[in-house]
């Protein structure tokens, strides 16, 4: 099947959000310059040296991966707070939440001879069966060129909406293609997977995850951006990563607010725990409904695409 849903940088992210909504995926092409993407590849230039391929195959055992990105690159930060992708994410996750939070941040490098990665949902990681309310805003950023041969990540558009029992079909799989500086943006409950590399270039990309706030993130941002760090970083991206409540006194240390004793404060009665505007939106809050599920449902999906 051929991918849809590609849009060009200046299309309105209400757009974007409705296709994500509809589909689970949308691509918003040349979303940044030529010049953020030199920029954030000129941070990470010495972390790309020292990384390797891993020894797991869900992880690729020619795909270099390394994460912590938001100690690592300020470039980064123009991604990471891309106005569509915020967009999309207040869409799919503040009806759940009362702030969401930076899920993952993590280089995904594909090397020549790659072979494709079994299709999942990466909400797989928690135990909530399929379908669900979005858990998770995946975005993939191309700092190469994307491609079908390349390895350009497969996607199984509508399949956010299936149950864990339905497994997909070959001619229902779409490869990824967009131009470098373009951003793929899907749920977490989207199937996909990266694809296999049969070209003799990388196929390089970025993934900067977002999370309901009540959730674990699956990257651990207070130990992966250390103190020092954080306290410099701007005021949206330390709520971003957590030093926020997420809920009345969700995320609280020695009964403050993260973000105060981020920044000093070690008297509990400067600090407010329950702020009337996080109350309200916790009484606003869609719920969810969940339901007990059997044990053991398929998450993986072997679909031979090649
Ligand atoms: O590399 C890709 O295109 C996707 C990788 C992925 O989905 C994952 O590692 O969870
Ligand atoms: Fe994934």
């Amino acid at each position: 099947m051929e991918m849809t849903n590609s849009f060009s940088g200046d299309t309105p992210a209400e757009k974007v959000a409705a296709a994500i909504a509809e589909d689970g995926y949308a691509v918003v092409r040349e979303a940044v310059d030529a010049d953020t993407v030199a920029a954030v590849e000129a941070d990470l230039a010495p972390y790309f040296d020292k990384a390797h391929g891993g020894h797991e195959d869900f992880y690729g055992k020619r795909t270099k991966r390394f994460g912590a990105l938001l100690a690592k690159s300020t470039a980064i930060q123009s991604m990471l707070i891309h106005p569509t992708v915020l967009a999309i994410a207040d869409d799919a996750l503040l009806p759940h939440c009362v702030r969401y939070r930076v899920h993952y941040t993590g280089v995904m490098h594909l090397e020549p001879g790659e072979t494709r990665q079994v299709l999942h949902r990466d909400i797989g990681i928690y135990p909530i069966a399929s379908p669900c309310p979005p858990l998770t805003i995946a975005t993939m950023w191309a700092l190469s060129d994307f491609t079908r041969e390349n390895g350009g990540t497969r996607l199984v558009p509508r399949s956010h909406l299936w149950s864990n029992e339905r497994v997909p079909k070959p001619e229902e799989v779409v490869a990824t293609e967009m131009p470098a500086g373009s951003v793929l943006i899907y749920t977490g409950n989207t199937i996909h997977g990266g694809g296999a590399n049969y070209t003799d270039g990388p196929r390089s990309g970025i993934a900067l995850h977002y999370n309901l706030g009540w959730l674990r993130q699956e990257e651990n941002q207070y130990l992966a951006v250390p103190q020092e760090v954080a306290r410099e970083l701007p005021d949206q991206i330390q709520e971003l990563i957590g030093y926020a409540l997420g809920s009345s006194s969700l995320g609280v240390v020695d009964h403050m607010d993260p973000k105060d004793y981020l920044h000093g404060v070690r008297d509990q009665a400067q600090s407010d725990l329950c702020p009337p505007e996080v109350v309200k939106k916790v009484d606003a809050l869609a719920r969810f409904h969940v339901s007990h599920s059997e044990r053991g449902l398929p998450g993986y999906y072997d679909v031979d695409t090649d």
